[in-house]
This record gives structure tokens, C-alpha cells and sequence, in this order.
């Protein structure tokens, strides 16, 4: 191999290129989408930044404690990169975040078709200790050409054209889905670009982790213990499933995504509807583990098939391989026939 060569590789693709060549199969396009893609990428780069500096800015007040101003949360600044990013793409009309109890309507002057849901900096529970964390997104069509309303981001998950998320974690990783397929993309640092490293992503058919928060397990319903029962204590002579939770959903979903196995938030008693947000944490990863091959399951239907109510609406989720969200699916369907 001439390595000398293959540190100064030129067939790069990054993901403008990658965007582009998808439009491209599209001739009726006007490259909308490529442009708010763009505008996505360019605040995850930003937040990015953001995170890694974000240890050293607490230690030697990188970024507050000028003019006796706080610093700004980490979430909080996120969010304001977001929702300019987003607004000055001039390609959204609606946009959801998880920081703001409103949705936001773009100004006519500026809008676009695209409706963006989104969680600007998830887990950031972890923030404060370098755990990886993420934000998820994913993006509608308006239903018509009319004036803008919530029912146009009340939509099912299987309506999103497009979901994806970005990790910042030991690398800083874009994962994306425009409903063909599911593709990875890493930050080179050095040139500032996400480059394609993990193509046409599949997710095992069968994992050997399972991922939740066990802490929760007095309070689960039935099939939700069963199941975790069955994990660690299989009957059929498999061998016991590996217990992997980091308490940050791009990261369990991420590790899921790759190496198989179910990542479970269910109701419990406490929590009847669990913890998860459907629009901006369940649809985007149900519809990416839908597009790697895996299964994404409320407890009661298809995910991707639930019709949110109100924009931050909760509910309990189990997605990963194909089969073994099969098996929570029958643990499910037989406590139903008992009732
Ligand atoms: P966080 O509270 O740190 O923001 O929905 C937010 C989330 O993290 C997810 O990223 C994560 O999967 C989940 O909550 C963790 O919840 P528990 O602490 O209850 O396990």
C-alpha cells in the first residue's frame, strides 16, 4: 500500500459531496435540502467546538466571566446555535426544540418548507464529566403550501424525510438518514469537514447488549422485566446478554446502531409515558434503526407509526436488531391476550 498516497487522499467524501450526489439522482430538485443540510452541519461543527472547549472554559473562563456576566450553559448556547443556523438557512418554517417550550414559527421573510424537531445538546447531564453527548434532529415537510401550524410537525415519525444525529464524543461523528439507507461521517479536525467512514450502516440482526437504566426496575411493568430477566438469565442455553448503559441516549444508540443489542427506555410506574421525547428522541433514532435494518417498538405499536399530541410528549421505546425487539414485541403481545 503506498501510504505516502494514502495520507493525501483526494477522493475524500465528505458530506457536501455525499449530499449533492443524492440530490443529483433527483433532477426536479432545487437543492432545499442540501442548503439546510449544510446549515445543520455547520451548527453541529460549532456546538462541537463548543464541547471541547468546554472543560478548559470552566478552568480559565475561555468563554464568560467578562463584564461579571455568568458563563453561558452549554444547552442553552446550543440551542441559540441552532435555531439561528436553522432560521437563517431560510429553508424552515417550523422548528421544535427541546429547550424551548413553544415552537418556534419563522418569520415569512425567511421561511422554507422544512419543519426541524430537535434536541441541541442530549445527555447534557454528562456534560460536566466528558461523557459523550449529542444532538438529534430530524426534519418534516410542510403538508401544504399553506400558512404554517403545529399539525405540520404533529406528524407520524414515519413521516420525516430525513433524521439524523451528531456525537460529541472521543470523535465527533454525524449520522444521518434520508430514508435510503443510514450513513456515518467523522470531523476531521483538520480540514473541518465530516468525512464518510461509515457507509451504508446495518445494524446486527441479533445483539448481544442489552441498555437500561436497571435503577428503574422496581417500578417496570411485566414484558419489561421478563425480558430483562431473559437477558441475564437466558433459558434456551445462549449465552446472558452484556449490560452496556452510559445514561446518554446518542451514545447507547450510537453503540447499539453498531454493534447490536436493544436500548430500552420503558413507562414504569412513576413514569407512565417513560422519559423519552418523541418528537426529538424517539423518531429520529426509531427512524434510523428502522433504516439500518433494526425494529423500534412503543410497548404498543410500531414507533414511527405513534401520532404525537403535543410537541414534547413522552414515550417508552425499545429499538435495536431486528430480532431482538421481536422478542420484547411477543413479551408484549402475550401480557395483552391475558388482560
Ligand atoms: P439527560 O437526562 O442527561 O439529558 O432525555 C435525556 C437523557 O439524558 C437521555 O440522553 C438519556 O438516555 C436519558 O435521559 C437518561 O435518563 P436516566 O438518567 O433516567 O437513565
Amino acid at each position: 500500500m503506498d501510504h505516502a498516497a494514502d495520507a493525501y487522499r483526494t477522493d475524500l467524501m465528505t458530506i457536501t459531496r455525499f449530499v449533492l450526489n443524492e440530490q443529483s439522482k433527483y433532477p426536479e430538485s432545487r437543492g432545499d435540502f442540501s442548503i439546510l443540510l449544510s446549515h445543520i452541519v455547520l451548527g453541529c461543527k460549532f456546538v462541537c467546538s463548543c464541547v471541547n472547549k468546554a472543560g478548559l472554559a470552566k478552568l480559565i473562563g475561555l468563554a464568560g466571566e467578562t463584564n461579571g456576566e455568568e458563563q453561558k450553559k452549554l444547552d442553552v448556547l446550543s440551542n441559540e446555535v441552532f435555531v439561528k443556523a436553522l432560521v437563517s438557512s431560510s429553508r424552515t418554517c417550523i422548528l421544535v426544540s427541546e429547550e424551548d417550550e413553544e415552537a418556534i414559527f419563522v418569520e415569512s421573510s425567511k421561511r422554507g418548507r422544512y419543519c426541524v424537531v430537535f434536541d441541541p445538546l442530549d445527555g447534557s447531564s454528562n456534560i460536566d464529566c466528558g461523557v459523550s453527548i449529542g444532538t438529534i434532529f430530524g426534519i418534516y415537510l410542510m403538508k401544504d403550501g399553506g400558512e404554517p401550524t403545529l399539525a405540520d410537525v404533529l406528524q407520524p415519525g414515519r413521516n420525516m424525510i430525513a433524521a439524523g444525529y451528531c456525537m460529541y464524543g472521543s470523535s465527533c461523528t454525524f449520522v444521518l438518514s434520508t430514508g435510503t439507507g443510514v450513513n456515518g461521517f467523522t470531523l476531521d479536525p483538520s480540514l473541518g469537514e465530516f468525512i464518510l467512514t461509515h457507509p451504508d450502516i446495518k445494524i446486527p440482526k441479533k445483539g448481544k447488549i442489552y441498555s437500561v437504566n436497571e435503577g428503574n426496575a422496581k417500578n417496570w411493568d411485566g414484558p419489561t422485566a421478563k425480558y430483562v430477566e431473559k437477558c441475564k438469565f437466558p433459558k434456551d442455553g445462549s449465552s446472558p446478554k452484556s449490560l452496556r448503559y452510559i445514561g446518554s441516549m446518542v451514545a447507547d444508540v450510537h453503540r447499539t446502531l453498531l454493534y447490536g443489542g436493544v436500548f430500552l427506555y420503558p413507562a414504569d410506574k412513576k413514569s407512565p409515558n417513560g422519559k423519552l421525547r418523541v418528537l426529538y428522541e424517539v423518531f429520529p433514532m426509531s427512524f434510523l434503526i428502522e433504516q439500518a435494518g433494526g425494529q423500534s417498538f412503543t410497548g404498543k405499536e410500531r414507533a414511527l407509526d405513534l401520532v404525537p399530541k403535543k410537541i414534547h410528549e413522552r414515550s417508552p421505546i425499545f429499538l435495536g436488531s431486528y430480532d431482538d425487539v421481536e422478542e420484547i414485541i411477543a413479551l408484549y403481545a402475550a401480557e395483552e391476550k391475558k388482560e
